[in-house]
């Protein structure tokens, strides 16, 4: 073949080993699939949806631990930090945690019972194996001047089960780093109502460690001077700061396009230059920043192929569909 052998290609977490840990959202088949790229290059992982509250709690007597336990296993095998994802979202959460057996709504103290057998259980048991967890994930409202988006948590226990979730967070590992992780995070309107939660949760002595930008970005937006204000007012609460979900869609938020099977020349070269200028903007920042974790490994799979546009292929990461690295690979290590 004439590919570059692999003994040639740096290992991504060791470029930048002198500035934060690179990491990967992993699940059960792209430990198989790419297990070799996700073992050399990343040395942090997340569990992609293995670890969310409906993938581990269908029912209230029931947990299901064999998907995310392959994953702790594969990071066990091969030395690898995990951070774990999620434990408080309004999506991918089971409906029985919100209702009676007749479908009634539970009380709110029913709900912090609920919400406390579980957060015991999953902290606890992935204890020496989970150094932070996003405790409370995408609470806060996109449009207008609410601060909080509606969801069942908050119809049924207010406001408070966001301190509450990391409370009992904090007694079940008092050693974990605790995230509130959100997207969006560097659009201005919705950074300030991040900014204005955490704060209200520090002055209220909850015990918060970290503000997860989940990174959802693209080729165009957000701009980097928006990403450089959100990164320094968050940093501003004397808060630890993680990429949570890393990805540089090659589509602009409204774009339609579904034609493309490959992407072209030119969005591979914008792509390079978006992904140079992101890492430069982050090593600035690296005395701030823990961790950059990708929302995936490689270009065969992310969760943009069909999202937001069904049939739609994306080339958001840093490693082609075939594991090999991109021209934006390369950018992001030389310039390291
Ligand atoms: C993230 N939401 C979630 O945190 C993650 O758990 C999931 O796997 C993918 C993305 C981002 C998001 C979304 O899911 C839907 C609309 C907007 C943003």
């Amino acid at each position: 073949m004439d590919s570059i052998p692999n003994r040639s290609i740096p290992k991504l977490h060791e470029a930048f080993q002198a500035s934060f840990d690179i990491g990967a959202a992993v699940n059960p088949r792209t430990i198989i699939q790419a297990g070799e790229l996700i073992a050399k290059h990343y040395n942090s992982l997340t569990a992609e949806n293995e670890m969310k509250f409906v993938s581990l709690h269908p029912a209230e007597d029931t947990y299901t631990f064999e998907e995310a336990d392959k994953i702790v296993a594969f990071a066990r095998e091969h030395g690898k930090k995990m951070r774990g994802h999620t434990l408080v979202w309004h999506n991918q959460t089971s409906d029985w945690l919100f209702q009676e057996a007749d479908g009634r709504p539970v009380s709110r103290d029913k709900l912090y019972d609920r919400l406390k057998s579980h957060i015991d259980t999953v902290v606890k048991r992935y204890k020496e194996d989970i150094y932070a967890w996003d405790v409370v994930n995408e609470v806060i409202a996109d449009e207008g001047s609410e601060l909080l988006r509606p969801s069942k948590w908050l119809e049924i226990a207010g406001p408070g089960f966001i301190a509450k979730a990391f409370e009992l967070a904090h007694e079940a590992d008092p050693k974990a780093q605790l995230f509130y992780n959100d997207y969006n995070e560097s659009n201005p309107a919705k950074r300030d109502k991040i900014y204005r939660l955490v704060k209200s949760l520090l002055e209220q002595g909850v015990p918060v460690h970290g503000v997860g930008l989940q990174a959802h970005w693209n080729m165009y937006s957000p701009e980097l001077d928006d990403i450089r204000a959100a990164i320094e007012k968050y940093a501003s609460l004397g808060l630890r700061l993680q990429l949570t979900e890393l990805d540089v869609s090659m589509f602009r938020h409204d774009d339609r396009r579904t034609d493309l099977a490959s992407p072209t020349a030119e969005m591979l070269e914008l792509q390079e230059q978006r992904y140079e200028a992101l890492f430069k903007l982050l090593e600035e920042y690296r005395s701030h920043i823990d961790a950059v974790t990708f929302w995936g490994a490689a270009d065969d799979y992310t969760w943009l192929n069909d999202f937001p546009m069904r049939g739609r292929k994306n080339w958001p990461l840093l490693f082609d569909e075939k594991h090999e690295p991109k021209g934006s690979f390369w950018r992001v290590v030389q310039r390291s």
